[in-house]
């Protein structure tokens, strides 16, 4: 892809417009970043911009600066119906994601993992799997890292292995990993996609460029992604944490087992109880990373000995501390229903549950089963509170606590030894905080200070 002298519009100037932008300048490309915040928001971002020689637009996107460009680049967080978006695309002009702009120039092989819930754990777990089995592996896209920096350091023999969220998967082209992972499917995004099926269908172009030779591994339990089985070319590994598989890791009494292939012999990897991470759907998580590993050529006792000593990813069920006997955890990435109930589900009974943020269009109807059984009390926080409240009056008891600040405080009166203290809010951040990881960080800082 020859980019000298094109003009190259970026739109949105967060992580992933910032590194296109720059990358997009390096190959000689007149280079123009458009973004909806205002000037002062860019205050650090925009003296090397300019320095570079990118020009700037802020505070909005303007109609002509779209219209005189030779390929325009979004970001993942611009929805595609954006007015301007739309129009361009009317006009038959390029417009790709950064994801698909780094496909373009990343060497080596590509292991992409996508899913509702788990994608960072399963990312960082594999990373870590793939490296401490001695290959050249780097990890990047949706867990915080843009593929666009992975380039200058990819080679033939690199392992690129990317989380990639239905966002990015939206706008890709030629992207085309040699290994695909679905681990879920569950309803999240809705409010950006406007359909479960649209959802889903972005999901799916996961495997839309993979063929007979790539390896695509599927969720036996996710009945989404046996609608993406029907529609690829590539070899299926399934996995399921209830049943024998034919080709791919299940759970055979208390251990994993893989199966290479169909009428092979299940090879031995580790018991269950080695995990050190907490809940079933971090096995399902263990159970794709084993296919990964296995189908990258790791041996089973190597991926067993990185396996049992990866602990949790920061803000993902994270364990905090323990005061006067009671746990608290800090699941802030636990942004949809699905991972709030996985979250919930991962402790029997006793839980403080602090719920809210923005809200995505999501039922919140869904968790009333689960909260009955195991939480004693709701706290809600955020935009979403009075929604959440409506949905499950009369399930449990409700604290409108506004903030996380007075949750995480009226859930310590509460709370008697043995109770669980869980922030898993089944929302974005963005109403009250800068992103999941500010929402964590924020939450572990004030129960840290708790006496
Ligand atoms: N903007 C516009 N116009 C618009 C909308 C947004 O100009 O119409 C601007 C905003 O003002 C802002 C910029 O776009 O300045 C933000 O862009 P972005 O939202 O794409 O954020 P990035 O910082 O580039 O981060 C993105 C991913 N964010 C989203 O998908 C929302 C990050 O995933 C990812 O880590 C990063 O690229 C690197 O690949 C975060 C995320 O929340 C973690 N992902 C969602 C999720 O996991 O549920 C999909």
């Amino acid at each position: 892809m020859d980019l000298k002298n094109k003009r190259v519009l970026v739109v949105g100037l967060g992580k992933s417009g910032l590194s296109a932008a720059m990358f997009l300048r390096k190959l000689g490309a007149r280079v123009t970043v458009s973004d909806a915040r205002s000037a002062v928001a860019f205050a650090k971002e925009i003296p090397a911009l300019l320095d570079a020689g990118i020009m700037v637009e802020s505070g909005g996107h303007g109609l002509l600066t779209f219209r005189r460009q030779d390929l325009i680049v979004v970001s993942p967080g611009v929805p595609m119906d954006t007015p301007e978006v739309r129009q361009v695309i009317g006009y038959g002009m390029d417009v790709i994601g950064e994801l698909e702009l780094a496909s373009r120039f990343l060497q080596g092989q590509v292991i992409a993992i996508t899913g509702s819930n788990g994608k960072t754990t399963t990312t960082t777990l594999v990373g870590k799997i793939l490296s401490d089995g001695g290959l050249p592996t780097q990890v990047g896209g949706n867990i915080g890292l843009p593929v666009i920096d992975l380039v200058a350091g990819s080679t033939p023999e690199t392992k690129n292995v990317l989380e990639v969220s239905s966002f990015q998967l939206e706008t890709v082209v030629e992207f085309h990993p040699q290994i695909a992972v679905v681990l879920n499917i569950t309803p999240d995004h809705l409010d950006r996609h406007g359909s479960f099926e649209a959802y889903a269908g972005a999901k799916a172009r996961i495997t839309e460029r993979q063929t007979a030779e790539d390896f695509l591994i599927l969720n036996a339990e996710d009945k989404p992604a046996q609608m993406i089985a029907a529609k690829t070319k590539a070899q299926i590994y399934w996995f399921s944490l209830r049943r024998p598989i034919k080709q791919g890791a299940f759970v055979h009494g208390e251990s994993i087992v893989f199966v290479p292939r169909e009428g092979a012999k299940a090879e031995p990897v580790m018991p269950v109880r080695e995990i050190g991470l907490k809940g079933s759907h971090n096995v399902e998580n263990v159970l794709a990373a084993v296919c990964v590993a296995r189908l990258a050529g790791v041996a089973p006792e190597k991926i067993r000995g990185s396996v049992a000593s990866f602990k949790a990813v920061e803000h993902r069920l994270e364990f905090v501390r323990v005061l006067n006997g009671v746990e608290y955890f800090n699941d802030s990435k636990a942004t949809n229903v699905d991972a709030t109930m996985k979250a919930v589900a991962s402790f029997p009974r006793g839980i403080h549950l602090i719920l809210g943020g923005k809200d995505k269009d999501s039922d919140y109807a869904e968790l009333a089963s689960l909260l009955k059984e195991r939480v004693k009390a709701v706290y809600t926080i955020g935009s979403a509170a009075e929604k959440i409240e409506q949905q499950l009056s009369g399930v449990v008891k409700m604290v409108g606590a506004g903030t996380i600040n007075i949750a995480v405080r009226e859930a310590q009166k509460a709370a008697v030894p043995g109770d669980v203290v869980l922030l898993a809010p089944a929302c974005s951040s963005f109403d009250q905080f800068e992103n999941y990881e500010h929402r964590g960080r924020t939450f572990r800082q004030i129960v840290n200070e708790l006496s």
